[in-house]
């Protein structure tokens, strides 16, 4: 007899691979998608398929056959228009409890949180991006330390990222080199990532003391030409400006997917 259906729900953003091969067997990016794991096995059939006019009661009958057996593996790949890349305490939450509903743990300890915190921002008049936050880049990410790594697979399908860097006058690493130090971990981490549009985001500026380590930022990106926010999410100073500007590039991006996402 054919047996009924097993059917795996399982959330969207979910990459599915042959756990042998490393094979992409799945990619269930959008709501309702189905993806067939294994086929079952024909169904048997009884001796009363076998009986005849003279043979009313046959001892023949056929046995189904086996089920397709594989062994798969599922990574849950975030699936957010915006990446909030940055040191633990850069700011990362605060930012995103302060421009969208979400309200995930502040000033938490990095990794407590295994799952990154997602957003909606909503932005002019009807429009909206979907920010996450992407916890527990540190120095050696790329090599597994801590648990930078298992993190960093959620930016791979991000199109935009925003560099959080505290200008604060208690931030414990410099400005420029903590932005270096991330460009890094991404380089090494998976290099086709470093060519994704970003921009740089000064964070804590209502704590910036005299301003010298913002305004060493700031010209540290006009030389490179990189786009600068400063803003603060305590008092909400730069904020309309970074969204606007977030949103516009998250729009144009969606016009023109294939030239940038790799
Ligand atoms: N004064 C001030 N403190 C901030 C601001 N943004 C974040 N913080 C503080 O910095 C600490 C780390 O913030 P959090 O958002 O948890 O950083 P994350 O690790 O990057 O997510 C917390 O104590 C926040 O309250 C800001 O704009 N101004
Ligand atoms: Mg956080």
């Amino acid at each position: 007899r054919t047996g009924a259906d097993v059917v795996v729900a399982l959330p969207v953003g979910t990459v599915i691979f042959d756990d042998e091969t490393n094979e992409v067997l799945a990619d269930l990016v959008t709501a309702g998608q189905q993806f067939v794991a294994a086929h079952g096995g024909r169904g048997g059939r009884g001796n009363s398929h076998f009986a005849t006019s003279t043979n009313r009661t046959p001892t023949e009958f056929e046995t189904g056959t086996e089920g397709e057996e594989r062994s798969l593996r599922l990574e849950l790949k975030l699936l957010a228009d915006v990446g909030l890349v940055g040191f633990p305490n850069a700011g990362k939450s605060t930012l995103i409890a302060a421009i969208s509903a979400a309200r995930p743990k502040i000033a938490d300890y990095p990794f407590t949180t295994l799952t990154p915190n997602l957003g909606i921002v909503r932005w002019g008049e009807t429009e909206s991006f979907a920010v996450a936050d992407i916890p527990g880049i540190i120095e050696g990410a790329h090599e597994g330390k801590g648990l930078g790594f298992q993190f960093l697979r959620h930016i791979e399908r991000t199109s935009f990222l925003l560099h959080m860097i505290d200008v604060s006058e208690w931030a414990t690493e410099e400005p420029v080199k903590s932005f270096e130090i991330m460009r890094q971990e991404l380089a090494a981490y998976d290099e086709p990532i470093t060519t994704r549009p970003f921009a740089v985001v000064a964070t804590k500026i209502d704590v910036a003391g005299d301003r010298a380590r913002l305004r060493e930022l700031q010209k540290y990106c006009a030389r490179h030409r990189y786009t600068c926010f400063p803003i603060s999410a305590a008092t909400r100073e730069g904020l309309t400006e970074l969204v606007t500007y977030v949103g516009q590039q998250v729009a144009q991006l969606r016009a023109a997917p294939c030239e940038t996402h790799s």
